[in-house]
């Protein structure tokens, strides 16, 4: 895995334009929907128990976000994803907030063991409740990470059979055997609602252009975080609000060069 690598599925993702088929959260899907337009994707939102398996059926990829859970759509999220793994689409996974409540415990637990899950995404606290150890969460923001998180993606994805991302300050990738470290990112991202979520989003998008799906996460961390880099040095420490858009108009215009002079990450070698 190189940068150029890199550059070249951002290139395909413009050129290809994916269909990402989104059941996500009322807080995050406009900026979702216009996060994905600005990276070159094509963002769908469809709930209704009635289209849901026909939508994930074209889709390039499907995500599945319980930001703001009900029985509705639990039901959409499963109705969505039996239909992906029939028809090979891979199933990108963000379990907000498992682990604050046993509603969230009990349904990222279903989804895990009722669907095959190609990729999941979270904060370390997510990852570990979803993987059935212990750490701290405070609603949907995690508690600063106290244990190695490297270790942590490695079991979680034995654990869950899924390529596993822990975001934070440093982002791991890990499918149990290789780990990868991406250090590109921007504290303002955390100030924003719906970074977190636009990113596992995106991670959808490169997963539907690219089949491995380690090399589809690591792009996507890269492309992100160097994104925000760069919006953070265009918005003039302006705060939040300017940062926002910046972000949208990086992701739009991040170039093959801006890739690889920002771009940051190792493979890491596990105990
Ligand atoms: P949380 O709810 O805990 O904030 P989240 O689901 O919003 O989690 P984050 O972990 O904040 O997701 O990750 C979203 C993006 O923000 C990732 O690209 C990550 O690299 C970046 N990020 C998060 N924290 C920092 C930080 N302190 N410094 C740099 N980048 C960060
Ligand atoms: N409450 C339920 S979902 C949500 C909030 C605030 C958005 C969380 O977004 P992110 O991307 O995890 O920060
Ligand atoms: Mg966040
Ligand atoms: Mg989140």
């Amino acid at each position: 895995m190189n940068i150029q690598e890199f550059s070249s599925l951002l290139e395909k993702v413009r050129v290809s334009n994916p269909l990402v088929h989104n059941i996500t959260n009322v807080v995050v899907t406009n900026f979702t929907a216009n996060g994905l337009l600005a990276i070159g994707a094509s963002p769908v939102m469809a709930y209704a128990h009635e289209e849901a398996a026909e939508m994930a059926k074209i889709a390039g990829a499907l995500v599945l976000n319980m930001g703001t859970l009900t029985e509705k759509e639990v039901k959409s999220m499963l109705i969505a994803g039996k239909s992906a793994n029939q028809h090979g689409v891979p199933v990108i996974f963000d379990p907000v907030g498992v682990g604050a409540t046993a509603y969230r415990t009990d349904t990222a637990k279903r989804i895990l063991e009722e669907l095959d899950i190609t990729i999941i995404r979270g904060n370390a606290a997510e990852i570990a409740n979803a993987a059935g150890q212990k750490w701290s969460i405070k609603g949907v923001d995690a508690v600063e990470a106290a244990g190695n998180t490297s270790e942590l993606a490695k079991s979680a994805a034995k654990e869950l059979g899924a390529v596993t991302v822990i975001t934070g300050k440093q982002d791991i990738v890990s499918d149990g055997r290789s780990t990868f470290a991406i250090k590109n990112g921007h504290p303002l991202l955390t100030k924003v609602t719906g970074a977190g979520c636009l990113l596992t989003s995106i991670i959808g998008a490169f997963a539907a252009i690219e089949k491995d799906p380690v090399k589809a996460a690591v792009t996507s961390l890269v492309v992100y975080g160097s994104a925000a880099e760069i919006a953070a040095e265009k918005s003039d420490g302006k705060g939040p609000g300017t940062f926002q858009i910046e972000f949208l108009n990086s992701l739009y215009n991040i170039s093959a060069a801006d890739v690889e002079s920002y771009g940051s990450f190792e493979k890491t070698t596990s105990k």
